[in-house]
């Protein structure tokens, strides 16, 4: 084993081991697929090598997925432009007013010479700031864009600073769209979604750092929102107006297309290292990463079939397959994401003051898992992999629509020859 490998898999594996016995936040079956991870790990190098050579927990902010719109994209002004528009942190300027159509009662819209500047929401940081771990994923895309640590002010901090007394239900907001009516992707919340963290969520953000660094243009920058525990959409990059209303309903720019605004993350799960072509009775390594919805992940589990053995008809999500549990990886030692030395910096949420976390794997996050089969006679095979969330549904329930967010269960078609 290389060293890299082993100062994962060993000391520091026994160390949050240890630490998660004693707070008692490891559950016995996370516990048990650990142990059964370490035990895979030693007896197969190419599952080695496929752990060694994984992405770390948190991405660089330069290497998530980019799929801004507008014609051209905001991040691809320059310089000059981005401050004359107000895409600098010393040019930005976030205007809060009434909904001219369904009209919230504010005393102080904050707009023109009295609109919110960076330096503002630098002096409510000071009180403020929290940071949190989340996932970045598209509802429309079956891939997490990035995990990371974003920081930033609660929303309802601002939206106090309007002095709002009667008629706001909603919040609507959006970003610089080049001046152009039709290229505005605007989303919105609930008003209580914002004065209120339900169910142990973290705040609604204004967010200005990602990993620790400025939010860059590309992510967003100056400042987006960012909602934890929704789909990429609701967290509006390039920010510059929230709008506050008496609307009773969403008005998402997404809501077009068909596509579900009122779904949380889902939790599911697909491979990074998988087989496309085993030798007979040779083991197969198999990696991936599961995204933690809003129920949590309780399991990941892998089934191969024989592609020639034709299915049962009656159960399409296969729930009476033979899984097999994989093994959910441990919180590693190095998280990434480009910080010094991988370290969790302190007051993060989820994670205590030593920087390991309060319970693992993380909700609203990304976690990675492995599995190694002993080995198949020569043959044509299917491999799938699933979740099962904390209330024990099984992927691709229980919101199996499309349009809700992908959730369907991954398919590889392998041979042993
Ligand atoms: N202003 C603006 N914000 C936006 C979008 C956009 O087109 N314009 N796209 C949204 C969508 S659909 C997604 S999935 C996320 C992607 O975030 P990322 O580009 O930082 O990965 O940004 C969201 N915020
Ligand atoms: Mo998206």
């Amino acid at each position: 084993m290389d060293n890299h490998l082993r100062r994962f898999l060993g000391e520091h594996f026994s160390v949050t081991r240890r630490h998660f016995v004693k707070t008692g936040v490891l559950s016995a079956a996370v516990l048990a697929t650990q142990e059964a991870f370490t035990a895979q790990a030693e007896q197969d190098p190419r599952l080695q090598q496929a752990l060694t050579d994984l992405e770390t927990w948190l991405t660089l902010p330069d290497d998530f997925r980019d799929v801004s719109r507008g014609k051209p994209k905001p991040h691809k002004l320059d310089d000059a432009k981005k401050k004359e528009v107000g895409l600098t942190r010393d040019s930005w300027k976030l205007n809060v007013i009434s909904d001219t159509e369904n009209p919230a009662i504010i005393k102080n819209p904050l707009e023109g010479d009295n609109a919110f500047t960076f330096d503002q929401l630098m002096e409510l940081a000071k009180e403020h700031a929290v940071r949190f771990p989340k996932v970045m994923t598209c509802l429309n895309i079956g891939c997490p864009l990035g995990n990371g640590i974003w920081e930033g002010v609660p929303l309802r901090e601002v939206v106090w600073k309007t002095q709002p007394t009667e008629n706001l239900r909603r919040v609507f907001y959006y970003g610089y769209h080049n001046d152009e009516p039709k290229q505005m992707f605007r989303s919105s919340l609930p008003v209580g979604r914002i004065l209120e963290d339900p169910y142990e969520l973290p705040p609604v953000i204004l967010c200005y750092k990602l990993n620790g660094q400025w939010l860059t243009s590309e992510r967003g920058g100056p400042v987006r929102i960012v909602v934890p525990e929704d789909y990429g959409f609701k967290s509006i990059k390039w920010l510059t107006n929230l709008v506050l209303s008496n609307l009773g309903t969403a008005n998402d720019t997404y809501i077009e297309q068909n596509n579900d605004v009122y779904s949380p993350l889902k939790t599911f799960c697909a491979t990074l290292t998988a087989p496309n072509a085993a030798k007979p009775d040779a083991p197969i390594p198999v990696t991936g990463w599961a995204q933690i919805g809003i129920s949590g992940l309780k399991k990941v589990q892998v089934w191969i079939s024989e592609r020639d053995t034709p299915l049962p008809e009656d159960d399409p999500n296969f729930t009476r397959a033979p899984w097999q549990d994989a093994a959910i990886l441990p919180a590693p030692s190095d998280y990434g994401g480009g910080y010094p030395d991988g370290k969790i910096p302190s007051a993060t949420m989820g994670f205590d003051s030593h920087g390991q976390p309060e319970s693992w794997p993380l909700r609203l996050t990304r976690a990675h898992w492995s599995y190694l089969h002993p080995g198949l006679p020569a043959g044509r095979y299917t491999l799938r992999c699933r979740t099962i969330d904390n209330n024990g549904a099984a992927q691709p329930m229980p919101r199996p629509f499309r349009k809700s967010g992908h959730a369907k269960i991954e398919t590889i078609r392998f041979e042993v020859v």
